[in-house]
């Protein structure tokens, strides 16, 4: 097995900290190594298969990918560090903590976790949105998301885009189109304004962005997959007052 890129186990650099302000969302390669990504793709894929062959029909359209004809593939999968113990070491590395907390500050905790699955040729695309808009925190600055790449993240295959910038801006108002409560999403007058920017990620990088970022992806239009953890972090000062969506506090983990 290769080792993992070395990483630091203490804060971002001071260059990666202002970019990171500057601009809502930077980006840090070398997490993971490609075999720890494997590693954890595997586990992942086993939870889901068990997790899909439980799913009740009326939730099917909340995790499974409508854009497969052939087959039925996931879509999404919630809260992988409760449910994935290679997920849940991952979210309490030291030195994802250490960068996690160079931005929010000590005191963390996993507020909520996704996986995102793009299969090739199928993944659609994920509306713009700001997380701070469906967690609905007190403290817009208590929270990060630390979004893992576990297949390399490009333009081909529907790596995220971001607003630069956005984070100084307000949180706006999301609508959801009917029958998706679960896609809330930014309205196309306030889009219009707002040029987004790719950001391709390596296999293993992790891309961090603020709540209020706008933040979208691609359709995934390649031969290979685009799956992502996206880890979501908050620091103990932060609480939910507004949330969009009914999320599980009982599921929180704290981890530093
Ligand atoms: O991976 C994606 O396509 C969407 C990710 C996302 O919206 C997030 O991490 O907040």
């Amino acid at each position: 097995m290769s080792s993992p890129t070395p990483s630091s186990t203490r804060a971002l650099s001071p260059d990666l900290l202002a970019l990171y302000h500057e601009r809502g969302h930077v980006t840090v390669p070398g997490l993971l190594s490609r075999d720890e990504a494997q590693t954890l793709i595997a586990d992942i894929h086993a939870w889901g298969e068990r997790f899909l062959a439980e799913l009740p029909p009326g939730q099917r359209a909340w995790y499974v990918d409508g854009g497969v004809k052939a087959r039925e593939v996931l879509r999404k999968l919630d809260n992988p560090h409760r449910h994935v113990p290679s997920v849940q070491a991952l979210a309490a590395r030291p030195a994802l903590l250490g960068w996690v907390e160079s931005i929010i500050g000590p005191g963390l905790s996993v507020y909520f976790s996704q996986v995102f699955f793009k299969p090739p040729e199928g993944g659609g695309p994920k509306p713009a949105h700001q997380d701070n808009f469906y967690f609905g925190p007190n403290d817009l600055e208590g929270l990060v998301t630390a979004w893992i790449a576990l297949d390399d993240a490009t333009v081909e295959n529907g790596c995220l885009y971001f607003g630069e910038g956005t984070h100084r801006g307000p949180v706006y108002p999301h609508e959801a189109p009917a029958g998706e409560p679960y896609n809330l999403q930014l309205r196309p007058d306030v889009l219009a304004r707002q040029p987004m920017t790719p950001a391709p990620v390596p296999c293993g990088g992790v891309s961090f962005h603020h709540g209020g970022t706008f933040h979208q992806s691609g359709p995934n239009h390649s031969a290979h997959w685009r799956r992502a953890v996206a880890l979501h972090y908050v620091n103990d000062g932060t609480r939910f007052v507004h949330p969009a969506l009914p999320y599980d506090e009982t599921l929180m983990l704290r981890v530093g």
